[in-house]
C-alpha cells in the first residue's frame, strides 16, 4: 500500500482503530431521505435498525435526522434534536460506537453528551458559526466534507472547470478553518461529498482520483450509498430511467471495494452486509501484497 494511502486510513484520535477500511451504518430518522426516508422514522425501529446494522457487520453508526436530498428544505431544531438524540442514547446503551450525522451544533452537543463519538457535518462547519466552538470544546473527531450550500440548490452548484482540483483546494480551505477553530488536526476526517452540488460525472471523476484526496494529509470517508451518480451508471442508457435507490446496494458495495482498496478510512452505508465483505476482501488483498 503506498505511503498515501496508508496516510488516509490513518488513526482517529478519539476512534477505535480498526486494521482495515471501517464500515459506518447509517440510520436516518427522517420521513424523507431519499433512499431510506420513513423507513426508522421512530425511535424503537431506529435504534433496532442501528443494531441490526452492527451484527450485520457496521463498525459505527451514523445516526441523523435532517434529510439532505437535493431540494429537501430545512427541518427546524426541536425537531431535529427530538428525532436524533434518544436513538443516539439507545445506541449508545448498547455499546456501539455512534457518530452523529446534523449541520446543527446544539443537536451535535446534545448528541455527543448522549455518548455519541464523531460527529459529522455535510457543511464542514459552513452551516452553523457555533458548531466548530462545541466539537473543539467536546474534543471529538469531526466530519469536513466537502460543500457548496444547503440542499435546496445545491444542484446549481455543480459548476467546475477541474472538479478533482477544486474539491481538494476548498477541502484543504475548510480543513485550515476547523484546526483554526481548535479541532485538533488527529480528529479530523475529510470527505470529497459526493452528490453534493455534483452530478454523476463529477463523482466518478472523484472516486477515479481518489489519491489526490490523500494529499490533504487526513483520513478519507467515501459515502456513495445508493447516490444518483449509480443510478446513472446502472441505468440502461443515457435516456433510460435509473433503478430505485434500493436496487444499488451491490454498485454501492463496488464502490466500498475501491475506496477501501484506495486507502479510505471508512465507508458510508446503508446496507452494511455486502461492504463489510468489500471491505474485507480489499483488506486481504492488501495483505496478499
Ligand atoms: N451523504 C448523505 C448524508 N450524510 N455524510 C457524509 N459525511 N458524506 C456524505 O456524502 C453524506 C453524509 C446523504 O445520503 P443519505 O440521505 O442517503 O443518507
Amino acid at each position: 500500500m503506498s505511503t498515501l494511502r496508508r496516510q488516509g486510513r490513518g488513526r482517529v484520535e478519539g476512534l477505535p482503530e480498526w486494521d482495515r477500511c471501517a464500515v459506518m451504518g447509517v440510520v436516518n430518522v427522517t420521513p424523507d431521505s431519499f433512499s431510506d426516508g420513513g423507513r426508522w422514522f421512530d425511535t424503537t425501529a431506529a435504534v433496532k435498525h442501528g443494531l441490526d446494522l452492527v451484527a450485520e457487520g457496521a463498525d459505527l453508526v451514523d445516526v441523523g435526522g435532517e434529510s439532505t436530498r437535493p431540494g429537501a428544505s430545512r427541518v427546524d431544531e426541536g425537531e431535529e434534536l427530538r428525532r436524533v438524540v434518544p436513538v443516539v442514547r439507545g445506541l449508545v446503551s448498547e455499546g456501539v460506537t455512534v457518530s452523529v450525522d446534523t449541520m446543527r451544533a446544539t443537536v451535535a452537543e446534545q448528541a455527543l453528551a448522549a455518548g455519541a463519538r464523531l460527529v459529522n457535518d455535510v457543511s464542514g462547519g459552513l452551516a452553523d458559526p457555533a458548531m466548530i466552538p462545541v466539537v473543539a470544546a467536546a474534543e471529538a473527531p469531526f466530519v469536513v466534507m466537502h460543500w457548496r450550500g444547503f440542499s435546496q440548490d445545491m444542484n446549481s452548484r455543480a459548476v467546475y472547470a477541474d472538479v478533482v482540483k477544486e474539491v481538494v483546494d476548498e477541502l484543504h480551505a475548510r480543513v485550515e478553518a476547523v484546526i483554526e477553530g481548535g479541532i485538533a488536526p488527529e480528529r479530523v476526517i475529510v470527505d470529497p461529498g459526493l452528490g453534493f452540488a455534483k452530478n454523476a460525472e463529477h463523482d466518478l471523476a472523484l472516486v477515479a482520483h481518489m489519491q489526490q484526496l490523500h494529499t490533504l494529509g487526513h483520513p478519507i470517508l467515501v459515502a456513495a450509498s445508493r447516490k444518483r451518480f449509480l443510478g446513472r451508471v446502472l441505468a440502461a442508457g443515457p435516456d433510460a430511467a435509473p433503478p430505485p435507490a434500493r436496487e444499488r446496494d451491490a454498485a454501492t458495495a463496488a464502490v466500498s471495494a475501491i475506496a477501501a482498496h484506495e486507502g479510505a478510512w471508512a465507508v458510508r452505508v446503508h446496507e452494511v452486509r455486502a461492504t463489510a465483505d468489500a471491505v474485507r476482501v480489499a483488506r486481504a488483498v492488501e495483505g496478499a501484497q
